[in-house]
């Protein structure tokens, strides 16, 4: 039989403990075949802080570390500086990069920090039970805002590419979803390409926000789920590349 797609090492050959239709374990595979692709499997350093993929090293055959709660950049930040050659990598949820980690973020993106950060946005908290996030969207229902959010409630959704792009520090930062096939191979190389930025040795801060399905707390199928986020999610948080200094344009 005629072999139609292959494991990559960097994926260790585990079952995930990731709910039905979550994007955490595509997200995971690009990465792996990202890894892979660029043979530098043994000079990477994860570092995941808590939320669902608190448990990456299960599933990344990388060094991993696991971090406080939105600490990932300033760890990150240590880890590069003390281990130059080194590619480093934080990956963060949106509760934990753009709620109680937006101060590091930011502070490391304003410093430069030759990182390479892969921030997956489902716009809620999921590992503690859906609750709203900085990235809710307006109307949306979680745990927290069970009327929906509104703006005079809890504010508006909070864009992370718009609000770092603007940072000299930053040097890459582009939006992409998992929503398609075709949006998951685009996802695949902006990842590879902030990889990449770290790997030539190009100074700054490289951003890849994934907009990822969590079909448990939105209450919707899987398939409802990828369209919500192609129709509802996408007005909000529109993808595409915001920055890239190595582009002329
Ligand atoms: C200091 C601290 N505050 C709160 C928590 C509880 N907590 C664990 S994960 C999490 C939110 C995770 O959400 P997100 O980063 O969006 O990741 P997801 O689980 O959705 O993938 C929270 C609030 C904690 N572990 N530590």
């Amino acid at each position: 039989m005629e072999t139609v797609f292959k494991r990559t090492p960097t994926l260790k050959d585990s079952i995930t403990h990731y709910c039905p239709g979550c994007g955490h374990g595509i997200a995971h595979r690009l990465i792996a075949e990202v890894i892979d692709e660029l043979g530098i499997r043994g000079r990477t350093i994860g570092i995941a802080p808590v939320g669902c993929a608190v448990l990456a090293y299960d599933y990344l055959d990388v060094d991993m570390i696991e971090v406080a709660h939105g600490r990932a950049p300033a760890v990150a930040t240590g880890m590069k500086r003390t281990n130059p050659d080194k590619i480093i990598f934080s990956y963060q949820g949106d509760g934990d990069l753009a709620s109680i980690g937006a101060a590091e973020i930011l502070h490391a993106a304003h410093r430069g920090e030759q990182i390479t950060v892969i921030f997956i946005n489902n716009a809620v908290y999921g590992m503690t039970g859906g609750q709203m996030a900085p990235t809710t969207m307006i109307g949306q229902v979680t745990a927290t805002s069970q009327k929906g959010r509104t703006a005079a409630g809890q504010g508006y959704p909070l864009q992370v590419c718009e609000l770092l792009a603007v940072l000299p520090g930053a040097i890459y930062i582009e939006r992409c979803s998992l929503s398609s096939p075709a949006q998951i191979r685009k996802t695949k190389k902006a990842i590879k390409h902030a990889f990449e930025l770290q790997l030539n040795g190009t100074q700054g801060l490289s951003l890849v926000e994934v907009l990822s399905p969590c079909p448990t707390y939105w209450r919707m199928t899987p398939a409802k789920s990828m369209e919500w986020i192609d129709n509802e999610m996408t007005k909000v948080f529109p993808l595409g590349r915001l920055k890239d200094v190595t582009c002329a344009t």
